[in-house]
């Protein structure tokens, strides 16, 4: 059947139509304009960021929240260059996205054009795939490919570079009903004799731990984990993007391990006879340093969906190129139940009481430990926790007592400053009804905060909450350490973020007094739309 004709941007809408999406983030321009004008009569919700790094973070949110891709759209040339750090950090951390942006008319392609930029070399090292369309013809197909790779084996962004002439050129081509691509073939399975390699091991191991990594949320399978860990009585450890992953209220969680992990999580890999690492990317954070000291008593298992991450920074003893939730799924009836009391009082005994943290370093001054614990009770656990970079990202990946996947969104492998305002926007467009917490530091927060006046507009339930500690914290925290104290460039001039909150329209409360912070934090959950709590805490706590 053939469609009628129609130009480039139109079929570009209908394909996004038939790809699913739902909503859009992104900021028009010269170069994008015939497909803003298609789009306005589209059925989309079109969220209009006020920078294309704040789109693509908020579409990241978005995805992350919502276990589905998101789709971004922007203009050529600086429009293009505004996403590379949104795009490194949803590649980093295999998020699905297809970002679309405009481009120079085909014939203008290398002669600097106006807003022209290399987009297919820009985003090269920052995406899964890129594409650049060449007519109309191919747009359906384009973007029925580019959801197909953004979503199949190792999620990830994708981009598709359209250049002006062919948003306007005639095409009557067709959203495909299957998508044929020759060259990505990314499902495989683990084959019988890992399956049994696989049992065998587990069944054998006297001193087990799993470490649960973003694969387990992706492959959507941390009821398979937990099942795993009861039957067969292993502890479990997530990495800091398998933070969710498994129920940190369980008495077998041993929670974040790594570089700033807890102790008797990182002495129990140290320990363990075998670790079990399911979707996980064995990056320096997680293994510190020096690699050869890594879980150096174990057998490892690596179990992933992305063949490349197999062997690539830790030598495994059995590696398994599958996704997590099938293999767990198939090897479940040979495991065997099984109790690991001795090792597990061990565990137990290197645990550090909850209280560490919380006393306070100076009379008067609130710890930032303790804002973690007070949004903690306040959403009794429920709240979708968003984080930037920095300490307070610490503090609420190891405080917070996480219980479900999708609930802890933070950007892991880039390590992104000004990915918590965005992110915390899509996540609650992505989540209606959730209550967001988005941790922020006062360095962070000022490098996205334009974007705050969308969660005003949009009215989200967001409690940003600004640990203001006058400095770029984790950096002081290493000029401590490493450099015997010699401060530079971190002591940090904020602007009064309430006033900011008011002049966007946002409720906005400063914290200063401890014996107010629960209160003020209660508070601020209680309230229905978006409110930012300025919360001055003690520069000299560490994470
Ligand atoms: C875009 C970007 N620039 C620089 C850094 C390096 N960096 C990591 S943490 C940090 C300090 C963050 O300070 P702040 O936002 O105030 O949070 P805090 O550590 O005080 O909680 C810096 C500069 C980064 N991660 N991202």
């Amino acid at each position: 059947m053939r469609s009628t004709a129609k130009n480039g941007a139109k079929a570009l809408v209908e394909a996004l139509e038939r790809a699913g999406v739902e909503k859009i983030f992104g900021y028009p321009g010269g170069n994008v304009i015939d497909i803003f004008d298609a789009l306005s009569t589209a059925r989309f919700d079109f969220v209009l960021a006020r920078h294309e790094q704040g789109a693509v973070h908020m579409a990241d949110g978005y995805a992350r929240a919502l276990g589905r891709p998101a789709c971004v759209i922007v203009t050529s040339g600086p429009g293009l260059t505004n996403t590379i750090t949104g795009l490194g950090t949803a590649n980093m951390d295999g998020v699905p996205m297809v970002l679309v942006c405009g481009q120079v008319p085909l014939a203008q392609i290398g002669t600097d054009a106006f807003q022209e930029a290399d987009t297919t070399g820009l985003t090269r090292a920052v995406s899964k795939h890129n594409f650049l369309v060449h007519s109309a013809d191919e747009i359906p197909e384009t973007v029925a490919q580019a959801f197909y790779i953004a979503t199949h084996g190792k999620p990830g962004p994708v981009v598709i570079d359209i250049p002006r002439d062919c948003q306007r050129e005639t095409t009557s081509a067709e959203y495909p009903a299957r998508v044929a691509l020759r060259a990505y073939h990314p499902e495989v399975s683990a084959t019988t004799s890992q399956v049994n390699r696989f049992a065998k091991l587990v069944n054998s191991a006297k001193r087990p731990v799993i470490l649960a990594g973003g694969g387990v949320i992706a492959s959507d399978a941390s009821h398979d984990v937990a099942a795993l860990a009861r039957k067969a009585g292993i502890p479990v450890s997530t990495t800091l993007m398998g933070l969710g992953s498994f129920d940190e209220t369980d008495p077998l969680a041993l929670g974040l391990s790594g570089l700033h992990g807890e102790y008797a999580a990182n002495a129990a890999i140290a320990q363990c006879d075998l670790l079990v690492a399911l979707g996980v990317r064995f990056n320096d954070r997680v293994t510190g340093q020096t690699v050869s000291k890594f879980a150096k008593r174990a057998k490892i298992i690596h179990v992933d969906c992305d063949p490349a991450s197999i062997n690539k920074n830790v030598t495994v003893d059995l590696g398994i190129t599958a996704d997590v939730k099938e293999l767990l799924m198939t090897v479940d009836s040979r495991i065997h139940s099984a109790k690991h009391d001795e090792w597990l009082a061990a565990i137990n005994g290197w645990r550090r009481p909850r209280t560490e943290g919380l006393k306070p370093l100076h009379k008067g001054v609130i710890m930032p430990q303790a804002v973690v614990e007070a949004v903690y009770s306040a959403t009794k656990g429920r709240a979708i926790v968003v984080t930037d970079v920095g300490q307070h990202q610490l503090w609420a990946a190891k405080r917070f007592r996480h219980t479900q996947p999708r609930h802890f969104i933070s950007s892991g492998g880039m390590g992104a400053m000004g990915f918590g305002i965005p992110a915390a926007i899509g996540a609650a467009l992505a989540r209606p009804g959730c209550k967001v917490a988005a941790f922020l530091g006062d360095g962070g927060a000022q490098m996205t905060s334009e974007e705050l006046i969308v969660a005003v507009e949009r009215k989200l339930p967001i409690v940003f909450l600004v640990f203001r500690n006058s400095s770029l914290g984790l950096v002081r925290q290493m000029q401590t350490h490493s450099f015997a104290g010699r401060y530079f460039a971190t002591d940090l001039a904020s602007p009064d973020f309430t006033l900011l909150a008011k002049a966007v329209g946002m409720k906005g409360v400063k914290v200063t007094d401890p014996a107010r912070l629960d209160a003020a934090v209660a508070s601020a959950v209680r309230f229905k739309g978006p409110v930012l709590l300025d919360i001055e805490v003690d520069r000299d706590a560490e994470a």
